[in-house]
Parts: structure tokens; C-alpha cells; sequence
């Protein structure tokens, strides 16, 4: 009836936007990764909350920002899994608008992080409006939900308290991990350089492009900062790269010509599962 459509248009317009502080956060977590999972049992358990490409909005208020979560990735296929079995289920609690794009770089040559992030904020702004940007590794989980990924007023470092580091930062400048860019923060900096391949390196350089824009840096504490790394051997194709450490000194010089404007790549394909965003790219690796 008229009576009927106008109640349910009143709702749907009325809804408030998602409070600062998410009310169904719980704090520490348990994490392990000693339990076998499948993609199968994951899907299981969460796919009925999403909408196809690993995307989810809270259903009951509406959320600040629009976030893409984006992981560099190449034949890491177990880390996914666990990835995903713990990082939905808190971004959720989270109350985002989110999107988790996972980057896969084509083909055997030298693995590009950074590159494979600046590929992953275009395509990601390809497919919605998203305005924040969580950058990262696959094989890190937060031991905290309080812990949000989200964007904050500057460039936000989110993995502070890692347990292969003793739960400290290696170093105070350390911005590696998992970080959080506003899409002008992003922008600010030229997005990350895409001249650091193989391992190493590229997470000073973008540490350093941040000072250099007159930003600062945004943590959470120690104890909400922490993080479990599922253990691993240094990947084929990723081997630390003597000569990224010494572009370090040049960043002030190459971040206007190295970034998001000289970025070339080729998308080969893109995947939506229900849990994710599956862009291979090829990126012009040397081999
Ligand atoms: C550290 C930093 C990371 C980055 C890297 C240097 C931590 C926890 N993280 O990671 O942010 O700065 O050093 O480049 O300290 N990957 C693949 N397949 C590959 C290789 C890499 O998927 O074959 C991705 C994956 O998301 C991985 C990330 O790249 O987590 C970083 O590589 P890593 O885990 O081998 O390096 P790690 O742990 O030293
Ligand atoms: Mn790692």
C-alpha cells in the first residue's frame, strides 16, 4: 500500500552514518595458522555477508569512507586463505565500505611490491569511488580489531607491533607491513615508486616521499598495533635488491618522475570471487 512504500523509504533514508568507534569490536583476537583451511570452508562461513568481488557495506548505518584493501601477490595461495578467514570477519565488525583487490603479478620475472600497489589504486578506482587505500602484505593479521582499516588525517602505518619484530618497530621510521593512504594523501606523493624490484627498500621510499610532502605519520599503539606473521621463506623471484637501498638517498629527486604518473602496465585478467578481486598485471618485470 502507499502507507507501506512510504515507511520503508523514510528508513532507507534516515540511516546514520557508521559511529567513530565501531560498537561490536571485541580487541585482542586469537590468531593461529596452524589449522588447515580450505577457500571452500572460508567461503562457507562468510560469503553469505558479501556482494561478488570480496566487497561488503554494513547494513545498518553509513560508512565514512570507501575503502580498497589491496595485497601485492604472486603464488601465495595459502596465506590467502588465512588472509581472508581472519580479515573479513574484522572488517566487518569494522563497519566498512570495503573492497579487497588482491594484485597478482604475471608471469616468473623479479616480484614488485610497490608497482603492484600503484596497479592495484587503478584499478581499484576503476571499478568504485573509492576514497581511502589499505596497502597490504598477504601474510599479515592483526591480533586486535581496534586496529581499523581505515584513513586518519595522515598517512597511517598500521603494522607497528609485529611478532617477528618482538611486537616493536624494527626502526622508528619503519613503514613497511600495512599502511592506509586517503586517496589525497595518495596522490600527494605521486602514489609508491615503481622502480624498487625485487625485495627490500620500497617501504623506506614511500616513509620518505610522506616527509617530503610535509605529512607526518599516524600509529596506532602497541598494544592495538599488533600483528602475526604467518612464516615464510624469502619467495623465487623476490631476492633483496643491493641497489634499492641506495635509490634511499634520491627519493626527494625521483618521487615526481617515479609514481602513479609514469605507472605502465597491462591488465591480463580480473577475477571477482565472492571473497575477492583477482587482478593479474603484467608489469613489465625483467627477468
Ligand atoms: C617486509 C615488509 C613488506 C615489504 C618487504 C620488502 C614486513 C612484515 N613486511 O616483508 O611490507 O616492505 O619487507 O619488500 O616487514 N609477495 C607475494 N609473492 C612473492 C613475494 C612477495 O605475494 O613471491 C607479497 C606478499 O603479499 C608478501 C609481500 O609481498 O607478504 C612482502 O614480501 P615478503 O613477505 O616476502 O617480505 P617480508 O616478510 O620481509
Ligand atoms: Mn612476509
Amino acid at each position: 500500500s502507499h502507507e507501506e512504500t512510504q515507511v520503508t523509504t523514510t528508513k532507507s533514508t534516515t540511516l546514520g552514518r557508521c559511529p567513530d568507534n565501531p560498537p561490536t569490536l571485541v580487541g585482542p583476537l586469537h590468531v593461529e595458522f596452524e589449522s588447515k583451511r580450505t577457500l571452500d570452508q572460508v567461503r562457507e562461513i562468510i560469503s553469505p555477508r558479501l556482494q561478488e568481488g570480496g566487497r561488503y557495506k554494513p547494513p545498518d548505518c553509513v560508512s565514512q569512507q570507501k575503502v580498497a584493501i589491496i595485497i601485492a601477490f604472486r603464488n601465495r595461495h595459502e596465506h590467502l586463505i588465512h588472509w581472508l578467514y581472519y580479515l573479513h570477519p574484522i572488517l566487518i565488525r569494522q563497519q566498512l565500505d570495503y573492497t579487497v583487490y588482491i594484485v597478482n603479478q604475471d608471469g616468473e620475472g623479479v616480484f614488485n611490491r610497490a608497482k603492484l600497489m600503484n596497479a592495484g589504486y587503478v584499478e581499484a578506482m576503476k571499478q568504485y569511488d573509492h576514497d581511502c587505500f589499505v596497502f597490504s602484505d598477504i601474510d599479515l593479521v592483526p591480533m586486535d580489531d581496534r586496529n581499523l582499516y581505515r584513513c586518519f588525517d595522515n598517512p597511517r602505518h598500521l603494522a607497528v607491533a609485529m611478532d617477528k619484530f618482538n611486537f616493536h618497530l624494527p626502526y622508528s621510521n619503519f613503514f613497511g607491513g600495512v599502511s592506509a593512504l586517503s586517496k589525497r594523501q595518495y596522490l600527494k606523493i605521486n602514489g609508491f615508486p615503481n622502480t624498487f624490484w625485487g625485495w627490500g627498500g620500497e617501504d623506506d621510499d614511500i616513509y620518505n616521499r610522506i616527509v617530503y610532502r610535509g605529512m607526518s605519520i599516524s600509529r596506532p599503539n602497541l598494544v592495538m598495533g599488533k600483528y602475526k606473521m604467518i612464516k615464510h621463506k624469502r619467495d623465487l623471484h623476490n631476492e633483496p635488491n643491493p641497489k634499492n637501498a641506495g635509490k634511499l638517498s634520491r627519493t626527494r629527486q625521483t618521487m615526481d618522475k617515479d609514481g602513479i604518473s609514469s605507472l605502465k602496465y597491462t591488465v591480463k585478467e580480473i577475477k571477482k570471487d565472492i571473497l575477492y578481486t583477482f587482478i593479474t598485471v603484467d608489469i613489465e618485470a625483467p627477468l
